[in-house]
């Protein structure tokens, strides 16, 4: 109840930072992208999680400028980093958008606007989008193929937790597939998570597109999806979410 009210004020007072976790590609340990992550700097509360205040947002509306806000300033953000570090810059950002964003009529217009103001190309910006939010259709799936048509990759995020169906991939438009961090986190072991992720890369990689495995934590995790074919990894293994990543740190990346 509280917490609804407090967005409006915090998005009012700039209490939100995006952070960028980095997406690293093997085998080298290039960071090829980063994942936008919202956080909110409390004064009392502290550092609330998006886990709180996402769904919050999403209930009461204010998800669409707080998205917006979101993705104007990674763009800006990407923009900047491609002006300093050239090509040590990372190729593209992932901007996680909300259902109720997404089935908004000009969604892909509003981000036409942000790439057209921050100077971005649109095959520099991706958003994630959860199964869930595209599952049943709808100006939500007609703003995938309006994004697509910008340039702008579509990845679906939780691939294999939310209302799955790999028929979905035949019907929506997607470039990339994020394996759930569920089926990374035994993956070591012999088992159904390693049997799942040797087929949704199989799946992936069949179809043309481009597989990210998730909440990578171990260089033992990031060995066995290696040898799987994954050659896009995030996770804490390889970088946290930080405001400032520092993208030309020596990497041994199965280490
Ligand atoms: O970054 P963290 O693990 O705390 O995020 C928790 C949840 O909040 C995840 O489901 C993540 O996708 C979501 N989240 C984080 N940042 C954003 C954002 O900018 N927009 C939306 N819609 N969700 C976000
Ligand atoms: O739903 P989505 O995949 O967008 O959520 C990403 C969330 O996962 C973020 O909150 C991010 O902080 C978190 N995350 C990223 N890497 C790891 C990891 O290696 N382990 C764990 N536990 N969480 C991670
Ligand atoms: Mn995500
Ligand atoms: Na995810």
């Amino acid at each position: 109840v509280r917490l609804g009210a407090e967005i409006r004020t915090a998005l009012d007072l700039g209490q939100f930072r995006v952070v960028y976790q980095p997406i690293v590609e093997l085998p080298a340990g290039r960071v090829a992208a980063v994942e936008a992550l919202v956080r909110w700097e409390h004064p009392v509360r502290g550092l609330v999680s998006p886990a709180a205040f996402i769904p919050v947002a999403e209930r009461n509306g204010l998800i669409v400028e707080l998205g917006e806000w979101i993705l104007r300033t990674a763009c800006h953000r990407l923009a900047a980093w491609r002006a300093g570090l050239g090509p040590g810059a990372p190729d593209r950002i992932s901007v996680n958008v909300s259902a109720r964003q997404l089935a908004r009529p000009h969604f892909a217009a509003t981000v036409a606007a942000a790439l057209a103001d921050s100077g971005l190309p649109a095959s520099c910006l991706a958003v994630e989008v959860t199964e869930t939010a595209v599952f049943e259709g709808g100006q939500a799936v007609v703003a995938l193929h309006e994004l697509r048509a910008l340039g702008v990759r579509i990845a679906l995020d939780d691939f294999g937790t939310g209302h799955s169906s790999l028929g979905l991939l035949q019907t929506v438009p997607v470039d990339i597939l994020k394996v759930d961090k569920s089926f990374v986190d035994n993956v070591t072991e012999a088992g159904r998570h390693t049997v799942i992720a040797d087929a949704l890369f199989q799946v992936t990689a069949g179809l043309g597109l481009t597989a990210v495995a998730e909440g990578v934590e171990t260089a033992a995790q990031a060995e066995a999806l290696q040898r799987l074919g994954y050659r896009y990894l995030q996770g804490y293994h390889f970088g946290r979410p930080v405001a400032d990543p520092d993208f030309a740190a020596a990497r041994t990346p199965l280490r």
